[in-house]
């Protein structure tokens, strides 16, 4: 009994940055995969140097030693799911696309991580580039935040429509699926209730979420979360959409658990009751 359900449990492949203080990267994304049930893996891409108040630096691994990470894991389990976090330069993000590629990892989700809470950039405009040419078409689904979905597309966001329009133009751009989260919105123009609405197009099916929203600061690893959430539930077999409704209840919970550490945008509560 114990060992068919070990046998059954989904291993979980995150490929992504490492945050000390524990709120977003690849420890986010570990606690989120075990939540879900999943056994989790992970490749981390950057050590950065960072706590709730700001990040301070970051020491960008190389795009051999992420393979040399990936490679013997993929070699040695079959990996059910995975997600892409921080990639940091275009050798990383080129390297992550041929492992993809190359081995029988499933599609990935796609957090196309651009720039921290506290306004670091965590990658740089090269590697943007090779983002959406190298990986965007390879992801099961794209997963970017207002400024991201901005920065990927150069349309300006200010509500639903814009929203819609953005999700649009990156499955245009060869994104099989795209879920823009709503959860800037709210700050950059104050609009009412739309904040915590999130939109996916998947395949050209249009599906909008509503979420509670929750004024809070301690919103640092939400993006890490809800990304490994969407791929901790597709590798349990859900649908996309399924996946993403559930990876946003639990984004929500996490929020609202938050433990009230540090004295800047602290952490969430990613695990379970
Ligand atoms: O939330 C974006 C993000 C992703 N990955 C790592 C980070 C951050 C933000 O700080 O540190 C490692």
């Amino acid at each position: 009994m114990v060992a068919d359900e070990k046998k059954l449990q989904p291993v979980a492949l995150t490929v992504a940055g490492f945050d000390p203080s524990g709120g977003a990267g690849v420890i986010a994304d570990v606690k989120t995969f075990t939540a879900f049930g999943c056994f989790a893996t992970a490749a981390v891409t950057s050590l950065t140097f960072q706590n709730t108040t700001g990040v301070f630096g970051a020491a960008h691994q190389t795009a051999r030693d992420v393979r040399a990470q990936v490679l013997p894991v993929v070699e040695d389990f079959v990996v059910t799911c995975a997600k892409t976090g921080m990639l940091p330069t275009r050798e990383v993000i080129a390297e992550v696309a041929r492992l993809f590629r190359e081995t029988n990892l499933p599609a990935p989700v796609v957090d196309p991580v651009v720039r921290s809470t506290s306004g670091y950039d965590l990658i740089d405009d090269e590697a943007l580039n090779a983002l959406v040419s190298d990986l965007l078409p390879l992801a099961r689904v794209l997963t970017p935040n207002i400024p991201e979905a901005e920065r990927i597309t150069g349309v300006a966001i200010e509500d639903e429509e814009g929203m819609r329009r953005a999700a649009g133009v990156m499955r245009e751009m060869g994104a099989r699926a795209v879920l823009v989260k709503g959860g800037h919105l709210k700050r950059q123009k104050a609009a009412e209730d739309l904040a915590a609405i999130d939109i996916l197009d998947d395949e050209g099916r249009v599906r909008v979420f509503r979420g509670e929203w929750i004024e809070t600061t301690s919103t640092h690893g939400t993006g890490c979360t809800l990304s490994a959430a969407i791929a901790a539930c597709l590798g349990r077999g859900m649908s996309l959409e399924e996946s993403s409704e559930a990876a946003k209840r639990f984004v929500t919970d996490a929020i609202r658990r938050a433990p009230g550490l540090g004295r800047g945008h602290g952490p969430i509560n990613a695990v379970t009751s």
